[in-house]
């Protein structure tokens, strides 16, 4: 067994122990009390689900495993003469709960590196698909033909004792992870480059070679790669692509099958397509005031037709934030220091002047600010991606770091299947009644 893999069952032992105490000694405790409007409206508030690898301030934003983003950009190793985390080293973070060492972060980059290799029938696979394919739907069936060598789902139809879960859900969890730049960037190459691929290169880091595989020589392309990785792995476990991968892999579907579940909502526009919709509205918006930089009054005439027509602004608003993401602010450092004049960049960041105030007009909208999707799409254009729809698909590779590492938590715990109580609005309303 890999030293990583021995130190997980080392802290998943210890954190049993102490769920087992919570249990014993507080299992009746209540968290919380539910209203009807919250069954209704999105189950928002709601605390039912158990998390490990990060948690959610509605002020504050994300924290992983206790550190800030601010922080990790401080704390997590860097690739050599690089300024941005490693992903390695947040993936590290989140499933052993303790800030890697260099030595750590370059075990993980050999065993992704070596475990990276795709059967060609997931290429094929994806090649049997129409060119005009989302590159989502083109990344879940590519994850779906990988479930072939999923080492639980062949281990569990042999028989295997459950303490014994977990291990092969690390396995798979490893393989997987290691697997998916390869199969975005043949998408991306596929869809995109007329199917000229690049080889992988086993010098790099993860994220490094997932920005040579996509076409990108750039060292700014690889550094805003290993930046992206790391916001976009984890939001807490209730968002939709984190709580879709769980609530599947509850029912002990293999990390293919939760992880390909959860892309598929990561795909929808209120979740992750909404960083493709951004950049598309902030191009449509420039190509009707006919090119150029556009003034403040003009982008709010644009956002005021946007509510008119009854779409939402994209990049903007959050369930449970109540702030400026700092994923979004970290983006505007990263472009601060990288592309200060990309006109794209301050176009986005006009927007993010204009918009809160005329969301707030509303009255409605809990959040009038700006989330991770509001900035991303602008550094992708300015580095030559401008294949916008391609956007979700970094975003899901990066999501696998958080909602993997707490799959194999979900098995080390043992947690139960998913099963909530549903009920229908005529028992709602007989309940209202007293009766
Ligand atoms: N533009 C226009 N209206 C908005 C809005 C926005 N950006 N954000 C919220 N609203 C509306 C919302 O549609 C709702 O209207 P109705 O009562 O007429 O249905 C009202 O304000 C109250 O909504 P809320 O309670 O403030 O937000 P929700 O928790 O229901 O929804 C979001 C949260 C993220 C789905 C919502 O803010 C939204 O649609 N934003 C735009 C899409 C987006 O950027 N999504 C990405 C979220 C991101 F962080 C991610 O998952 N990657």
């Amino acid at each position: 067994m890999g030293y990583i893999k021995e130190k997980f069952k080392v802290k998943a032992d210890e954190l049993n122990a102490e769920v087992k105490d919570l249990l014993k000694n507080h299992g009746t405790t209540k968290v919380g009390d539910v209203t009807i409007a919250q069954v209704y409206q999105g189950m928002r508030g709601i605390t039912g689900l158990v998390t490990e690898t990060s948690l959610l301030d509605a002020n504050e934003g994300i924290r992983f495993r206790g550190y800030s983003i601010p922080e990790l950009r401080e704390a997590l190793p860097k690739a050599p003469g690089g300024q941005e985390p490693l992903p390695e080293g947040l993936f590290y973070l989140m499933l052993i709960g303790e800030l890697p060492t260099e030595e750590d972060v370059q075990s993980l980059s050999a065993v992704w590196g070596r475990r990276s290799h795709v059967p060609n029938h997931v290429f094929d696979a994806i090649e049997a698909l129409p060119l005009s394919t989302h590159p989502m739907t083109m990344f879940t069936v590519g994850i779906m033909a990988l479930q072939t060598e999923s080492l639980f789902a062949k281990a569990y139809a042999e028989g295997i004792n459950k303490k014994d879960y977990w291990s092969y859900v690390y396995e798979d969890t490893m393989n997987l992870i290691a697997r998916l730049p390869r199969i975005a960037a043949y998408i991306y190459r596929r869809k995109y480059k007329g199917g000229d691929h690049i080889q992988p290169n086993g010098m790099l880091d993860w994220a490094g070679n997932f920005a040579h595989m996509l076409g990108y020589s750039d060292e700014g392309f690889r550094e805003l790669m290993r930046l992206y990785m790391v916001i976009h792995a984890d939001h807490e476990g209730g968002n939709v692509s984190a709580h879709t991968t769980h609530l599947v892999g509850s029912a002990l579907s293999d990390a293919y099958l939760s992880f390909a579940a959860g892309m598929n909502g990561l795909a929808g526009p209120l979740h992750g397509l909404a960083n493709q919709e951004v950049i598309k509205w902030i191009l449509n918006m420039r190509e009707e005031l006919g090119g150029g930089m556009p003034t403040k009054d003009e982008i709010a005439a644009y956002v005021r037709k946007t509510l008119a027509d009854g779409k939402v602004v994209p990049g903007y608003g959050h369930a449970v934030l109540r702030k400026t993401d700092p994923r979004f602010t970290a983006q505007m450092e990263f472009a601060k220091n990288h592309l200060p004049n990309d006109e794209l960049v301050r176009i986005v960041w006009m927007v993010y002047e204009t918009v809160p105030p005329i969301l707030q007009e509303l009255g409605k909208v809990k959040n009038p600010w700006p989330n991770v999707d509001a900035h991303s799409g602008a550094l992708l254009v300015h580095y030559g991606m401008v294949e916008y729809e391609f956007y979700t698909v970094l975003f899901g590779v990066s999501r696998a770091l958080g909602v993997l590492a707490s799959l194999c938590w979900d098995r080390a715990m043992g947690l139960s299947i998913e099963r909530p109580k549903s009920v229908t609005t005529e028992w709602m309303k007989l309940f209202v009644e007293g009766k």
